[in-house]
């Protein structure tokens, strides 16, 4: 399953706000946010460029490690 490394986030609304962000891309489903390993995963049903992703998480307000 993809992983990406999430900078920044501190609390359940972090990880309810990174869970949002990339729900909302499409090609992406079943995001799951770790909090304390600082990580989340998802499942794609078509690639999607990681460049897009960082955008999301970045207009979220995270940064992607
Ligand atoms: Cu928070």
């Amino acid at each position: 399953m993809p992983t990406v490394k999430i900078k920044g986030m501190s609390c359940n609304h972090c990880v309810l706000a990174v869970t949002k962000a990339l729900s909302g891309i499409e090609g992406i489903r079943n995001v799951n946010v770790d909090l304390a390993r600082g990580e989340a995963t998802f499942e794609e049903t078509r690639p999607v460029d990681r460049a897009v992703i960082a955008d999301r998480i970045r207009k979220a307000g995270y940064e992607i490690a």
